[in-house]
C-alpha cells in the first residue's frame, strides 16, 4: 500500500501526540519533523524514530515527499505556516486556534477555498466515542428540544504565579488565553455536537495573577516546576486566566460556560450538560467512558463506552471493546483518521472532519467573547 507522507511542525506537547495518531492508521507515515534549530530537530527526530529532522520549517515544507504538514507550533506561528503550505500544494492540519484573529482565519479559509488541498483542524475533543454517541443522539431526537447547555473547561497547571507558559503572551497566544486555548474545545464540540450556533455572549473575565513569574529560561508546557528566585523575573499579565461566558443559540436555548485555567484539582476538565425536553445527558473529559443519561420519570442512566451499546454509525469511533478504556490519545486518533480519509476521498467527499472553517468559527467566537469582556455588555457573533 502506498503511504500518505507526513512532516510534523513542532513538537513539545501536542506534535508527539500527533506523530502517535498518525502512526495508528493504516495508510499514513511520518517522514520528517522540523523545530526552532538543528540541533533540536534531530534529537527529537531520534527520539521520536523520525528519519528527516529540519530546523526550519521551510525546508520541511519545501520537501518534495511531504504531502501532509501538521502545524503544532505555538498560536502566533499557525497563520503563515498554513499559508505557506496551502501555497505549496500541502494538506494543512492546524492546532487550535487557527490563527491569532479572524482576519488571518478569514484569508486562510479562502486559500483553502482556492487550492485542491484538504485543510483541517485538530479539534480533537469532538471524537471521543461517547461525544459522537451524544451527536447521534441529538441527530436522532433522543434529547427532543434542547432547552438549555451548561458546562466547563478548567485546569490547574497554571495554578502557582511561578507556572508559566507562551500562552500567558498575547503576543504568542491572540487576543484571548484561556478562551483561545481550551474554550475552543468547548465551543466546538458543544456546537458541533448539538448543532446550535451560538448567537450571543455576555462574558465576564478575570486574571488572578497580574504579575507572574517568568522564567529565565523556556520552560516546557505543564512543566509544574516551582522556581526560585534566581530563575525568574517578574511580569505583568494581561491575559485571562478565568471566564464565565453567558450563551443564547440560535434556536433560543441558554448556556453557560466557565473557564478556569488556576482550578486546583481540575487538571484537563472539559465538561458539558445538555438538557433537552425528553432528557438530559452529561459527558466529562476526565471520565470519557461513561455518559450521565438524566430522566425525569424513570431511573437516570451511566451509559458505559461499549461499542455493542452504541449507535451503530458511531461505532467506527471506538478503537477497543467495552471495559477498555479510552482517553484523550485515543480521541486524537479518531479526529486524525477522519482527517486522512477525507485526503483520500478528495475536497469534495463528505467526510465528517474538523475544517478550518470551523477554526475561523471559533476565532468569531473569541472575538465576541473578549468584546463582551472589554465592553460589559451581551455581543453578537459575526460570522
Ligand atoms: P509546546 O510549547 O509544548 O510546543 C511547541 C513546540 O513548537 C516547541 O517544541 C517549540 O520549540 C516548537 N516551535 C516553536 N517555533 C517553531 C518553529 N518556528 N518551527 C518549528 N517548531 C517550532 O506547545 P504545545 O502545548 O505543544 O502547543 C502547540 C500548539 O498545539 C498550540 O497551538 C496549542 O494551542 C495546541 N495544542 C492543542 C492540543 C489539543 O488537544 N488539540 C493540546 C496541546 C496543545
Ligand atoms: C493547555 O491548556 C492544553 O494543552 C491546551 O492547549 C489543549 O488544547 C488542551 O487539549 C489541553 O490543554
Amino acid at each position: 500500500m502506498k503511504k500518505i507522507k507526513v512532516g510534523v511542525i513542532g513538537t513539545g506537547f501536542i506534535g508527539p501526540v500527533h506523530v502517535e495518531a498518525i502512526r495508528r492508521q493504516p495508510n499514513t507515515e511520518v517522514i520528517a519533523l522540523s523545530e526552532i534549530n538543528e540541533e533540536l530537530a534531530r534529537a527529537k527526530a531520534d527520539s521520536l524514530g523520525i528519519e528527516r529532522a529540519y530546523g526550519d520549517y521551510k525546508e520541511l515544507i519545501a520537501d518534495p515527499d511531504v504531502e501532509v504538514i501538521h502545524i503544532c507550533t505555538p498560536n502566533h506561528l499557525h497563520y503563515q505556516i498554513a499559508k505557506e503550505g496551502i501555497l505549496a500544494g500541502k494538506h494543512v492540519v492546524c492546532e487550535k486556534p487557527l490563527a491569532m484573529n479572524v482576519e488571518e482565519g478569514k484569508e486562510l479559509v479562502e486559500l483553502a477555498k482556492e487550492h485542491d488541498v484538504i485543510c483541517a483542524m485538530h479539534l480533537n475533543c469532538r471524537t471521543y466515542p461517547l461525544v459522537q454517541q451524544i451527536r447521534e443522539m441529538i441527530a436522532r431526537g433522543d434529547l427532543g428540544t434542547i432547552f438549555a447547555v451548561n458546562g466547563s473547561y478548567q485546569q490547574d497547571w497554571l495554578f502557582k504565579d511561578t507556572d508559566y507558559s507562551w500562552r500567558l503572551e498575547k503576543q504568542f497566544s491572540g487576543e484571548s488565553r484561556a478562551i483561545a486555548d481550551i474554550g475552543t474545545h468547548w465551543f466546538d464540540t458543544v456546537e458541533s455536537i448539538t448543532g446550535l450556533k451560538t448567537e450571543k455572549v455576555c462574558a465576564d473575565f478575570e486574571t488572578f495573577y497580574k504579575i507572574r513569574k517568568k522564567p529565565l529560561k523556556p520552560v516546557e508546557t505543564y512543566s509544574g516546576k516551582v522556581l526560585q528566585p534566581s530563575d525568574y523575573e517578574e511580569v505583568p499579565i494581561d491575559t485571562e486566566d478565568y471566564a464565565t461566558v453567558l450563551i443564547k443559540f440560535d434556536n433560543g436555548a441558554h448556556g453557560s460556560f466557565t473557564v478556569n485555567q488556576v482550578a486546583a484539582g481540575r487538571k484537563n476538565r472539559m465538561y458539558f450538560e445538555i438538557y433537552g425536553s425528553k432528557c438530559s445527558v452529561v459527558f466529562d473529559s476526565e471520565e470519557p467512558n461513561q455518559i450521565w443519561i438524566g430522566h425525569r420519570d424513570g431511573n437516570n442512566e451511566i451509559m458505559m463506552k461499549d461499542p455493542s451499546l452504541m449507535y451503530p454509525n458511531v461505532v467506527e469511533y471506538n478503537s477497543y471493546p467495552g471495559g477498555h478504556t479510552e482517553g484523550f490519545a485515543d480521541a486524537s486518533k479518531q479526529t486524525i483518521r477522519k482527517i486522512y480519509e477525507a485526503i483520500e476521498a478528495g475536497k469534495d467527499s463528505d467526510v465528517y472532519y474538523p475544517k478550518f472553517e470551523d477554526g475561523y468559527r471559533e476565532l468569531a467566537l473569541c472575538k465576541a467573547i473578549v468584546k463582551s469582556a472589554a465592553e460589559e455588555k451581551w455581543v453578537v457573533v459575526e460570522e
